[in-house]
């Protein structure tokens, strides 16, 4: 029978067997393995796509047959930008565009046979879905973690829209070339940095890989170090500024502000005016990243002077852009023999600098660690002991404190976009109020443009009746992408709940996921999101964790067969679908395995495909004729090798499959198919057994044989095998020899080969005899299998 004839076949039997329903009453333990939901685009579904979801699909039809009682689901993150840009140029509703996606997806989705359970799909861009997106705002709102405030965003006046930072380069909107400049616009905030630290610490309590911890760390990126007052010359106004190294003060020559500090005007005095007006307007031209890039230095001397409150000496106050006024205090104190960009700065403008920390050498400047110079009582002191000496002395003298800071912001959390979930507020008297509960979902208008109003509001403006609200009016801006994305996987969990988001019982039950699969580039997006939406809502009590995914992997990308990414403009992309219906889907799930290791980027290559195509052929050949069907599989017993090796690949393929090691699976059942051609074994006691170990990886073609075997059942739901320790034992084993303890060569020796035996085999290495001089040993130490060490006499 042709692949596709069997794929429909065994996918309608499992439809109806509903082999792959997750049950919210069991008695069994729980696994939940979630991939990452897709954007339903109007592309369908790509390999990027089949690298990510084979590996939770292996894993949740292995555990299933472990016993388990598994939720895999699946669902679409659907609102966003293209279905609304196609909006503006089409007029075709959102809504259309996106659930023909979505069709387009499911039925792919279920045409690759994975065993997700489709009776708890769930989009974000169902109301009954962003009903309790909206809700969970609801709760953020209550407890002061949404808040409306005028943040700098990248405006384009012609196209009357804010743009996101990577849609802005050089100055110029990346659509149409118009110039961007930076305006403070009132946002919707989530005040995420109120969770910084606990997002921090509970790092340690989660199995992610190692580079998605350290990217999360650094991006909540804590410093420790210290708010330092100093007063401004001749006057009673100060400032503050934020330092890690209040050790350094001695050495400071000049400060700066950033061109937006309130202390700017102030301090200016009358000849200075002009070119600091002139800076702040350019630099409000620039982008956060153009500030940050490591390029030459600018800025203007104020005309104001400040006074170093450790020495009293006069520090001119410069203003810059490399210093940013949301971290810390927006001001620094500039130490320029010891900080790289303070020194980069002190060059071009010919500022003094004083070394406080000894280099050994006198260079200067200097970035490592020394001993304390020029800095009076601290002068002696290494690093540590002299930033505590300093600190001690700051608090003391009320010169100022200890300090945490994050880099961590608040997260910029409203759109003015039409396609996403509308806040559930609405303004009047000057105050933002709740719509009540039992009003949601707020519903997205219908409106007559999907452009921004003339005014510049965001598009839900344009429906002058929606937006009028009792004596008020409503919110129109909407939420982002990740709002619905931040929660989903509680949804999941009990996807039809129409009285609440989900109900304890089965958060208690299903939650945390145990394996969460999906791109490297969520790093500190969506995944901080999300553990940033559990913690709040652990803390409301609506949830009893406080970390959403117990372990995580990310899958590494497929690669052309020219070894580069996939794309369109280079011609590369090999196309899943095409793939799937020519090879059938069971050879693209094993190919995907078997190009190598999950987390790693790997080559197509052009003709790989046909060897696994082979090896199923091979293996469906051993247990039914190809020409006529029949069943040619007997109940023979198994050649003792046959037996032995049965029992290895079955412990094999469970523990690589433990480990996520999906490729050195399929090769351990490739030789496994070689051992039974080679005793010419057709017997359904290694047959039925292989049926079950390819069942995660090649499920359609496992059921076929399974069923022409009059396997019971269906495969599917059938139990993992079990292997016997003792038939898995090998033979020999290879031991190092040691001579007093130093590894010098090593012997292949039966496994329960005796002393003497082993020490005869030793001593046929020249390396050994000569460790030991040529004389016998003095001493042996001998563990069969574990160690052999032999002692030379004195
Ligand atoms: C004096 C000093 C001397 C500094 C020295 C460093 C080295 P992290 O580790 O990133 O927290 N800084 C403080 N606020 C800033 C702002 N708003 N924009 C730009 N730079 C700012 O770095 C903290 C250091 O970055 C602070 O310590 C300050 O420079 C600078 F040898 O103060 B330091």
């Amino acid at each position: 029978m042709k692949h596709i004839e069997i794929e429909s076949k065994w996918q309608q039997a499992w439809t109806k067997a509903e082999a792959y329903k997750a049950d919210n009453n069991s008695t069994k333990p729980k696994y939940y393995a979630l991939d990452m939901f897709p954007y339903p685009s109007g592309s369908g579904l790509h390999m990027g796509h089949i690298a990510s979801y084979t590996p939770t699909d292996i894993i949740s039809r292995y555990k299933r047959a472990m016993g388990f009682n598994v939720l895999h689901p699946m669902g679409y993150d659907a609102f966003g930008l293209p279905a609304e840009q196609y909006a503006i140029q089409t007029g075709v509703h959102p809504a259309i565009t996106t659930e023909k996606s979505i069709q387009s997806f499911r039925s792919t989705l279920q045409r690759y046979g994975f065993s997700f359970d489709w009776s708890r799909e769930i989009s974000t861009a169902d109301p009954n879905y962003y009903k309790w997106t909206q809700f969970i705002f609801l709760k953020l709102f209550e407890k002061g973690l949404a808040y409306q405030k005028e943040v700098p965003v990248n405006w384009c006046p012609a196209l009357k829209t804010v743009l996101a930072n990577d849609e802005v380069i050089d100055g110029k909107s990346e659509r149409g070339g118009h110039p961007v400049i930076r305006k403070p616009m009132k946002q919707w905030m989530l005040k995420i940095t109120d969770y910084a630290e606990r997002l921090l610490n509970d790092l340690d309590k989660i199995d992610w890989p190692e580079r998605t911890k350290e990217a999360q760390r650094n991006w909540i990126g804590k410093s420790e170090g210290a708010i330092v007052k100093f007063k401004v010359k001749n006057t009673d106004s100060e400032f503050e500024i934020f330092t890690t190294r209040p050790d350094t003060i001695f050495g400071v020559t000049f400060m700066v502000l950033a061109p937006e500090h309130p202390l700017v005007k102030s301090l200016t005095s009358p000849t200075q005016t002009k070119d600091v007006a002139d800076y702040i307007e350019a630099s409000a031209k620039k982008s956060e990243v153009d500030r940050k890039a490591n390029t030459e230095k600018t800025g203007v001397f104020t005309g104001g002077f400040a006074v170093n409150p450790v020495n009293g000496k006069d520090i001119p106050v410069w203003i810059a852009d490399y210093v940013m006024m949301d971290y810390g205090t927006g001001a620094i104190m500039a130490v320029p023999a010891h900080d790289e960009r303070d020194f980069e700065f002190a060059t071009k403008f010919q500022l003094p600098v004083i070394p406080v920390v000894d280099s050994g050498t006198g260079e200067v400047p200097f970035f490592g660690e020394g001993k304390a110079i020029n800095s009076g009582f601290i002068n002696g002191l290494a690093k540590a002991d002299a930033i505590k000496q300093m600190t001690a002395h700051i608090e003391e003298k009320q010169l100022g404190k200890k300090q945490v800071q994050y880099k961590l912001r608040d997260w910029l959390f409203s759109r003015q976009r039409y396609w996403g979930e509308p806040f559930p507020v609405y303004h009047e008297n000057g105050q933002i109020k709740p719509v009540p509960m039992n009003e949601l979902p707020v519903l997205l208008p219908e409106v007559a443009n999907y452009e921004p109003s003339d005014k510049g509001e965001a598009p839900l403006a344009n429906n002058k009746d929606w937006v009028k609200y009792g004596n008020g009016h409503r919110e129109t801006d909407t939420m982002p992408g990740a709002a619905g994305s931040s929660w989903y996987f509680l949804r999941y969990a009990d996807p039809h709940n129409s009285s609440a988001p989900f109900s304890p019982e089965a958060i208690k039950y299903w939650l945390p996921v145990d394996l969460y699969v999906g791109g490297a580039e969520h790093t500190v997006g969506h995944l901080l999101y999300s553990r940033f939406w559990t913690k709040v809502l652990f803390d409301v009590g609506l949830i009893s964790i406080d970390e959403p995914f117990k372990k995580l992997a990310h899958q590494g990308m497929i690669l052309g067969p020219d070894g580069e990414k996939m794309s369109k403009s280079r011609g590369n992309v090999i196309p899943a679908d095409e793939v799937a219906k020519e090879t059938g889907v069971d050879a693209l799930r094993c190919y995907v395995c078997f190009l190598g290791p999950l987390d790693k980027d790997k080559p197509w290559a052009e003709n790989g495909i046909e060897g696994v195509r082979r090896f199923l052929d091979r293996l469906s050949r051993l247990a039914v004729n190809d020409q006529t069907g029949e069943s040619i599989a007997n109940d023979e017993t198994l050649p003792a090798e046959v037996e032995k090796l049965l029992h290895k690949t079955i412990k094999k393929v469970s523990q690589d499959i433990e480990a996520m090691n999906f490729n050195t699976c399929i090769s351990s059942m490739m030789i496994f198919v070689n051992e039974l051609y080679k005793h010419e074994c057709r017997s359904k006691k290694a047959l039925l057994p292989l049926a079950q170990l390819l069942q995660p990886f090649a499920p359609h073609t496992a059921e076929e044989l399974w069923h022409s075997m009059g396997g019971n059942g269906l495969v599917v739901t059938a139990p993992w095998p079990k292997f016997d320790p003792a038939l898995c034992q090998d033979d020999t084993v290879t031991m190092g020899v040691q001579v007093n303890g130093k590894m010098r060569g090593t012997v292949e020796l039966a496994v329960a080969a005796d002393e003497a035996t082993a020490v005869a085999e030793a001593l046929k290495i020249t390396t050994v005899t000569a460790a030991l001089n040529g004389a016998p040993p003095a001493k042996v130490i001998y563990k069969p299998g574990k160690i052999l060490n032999l002692i030379a006499g004195k």
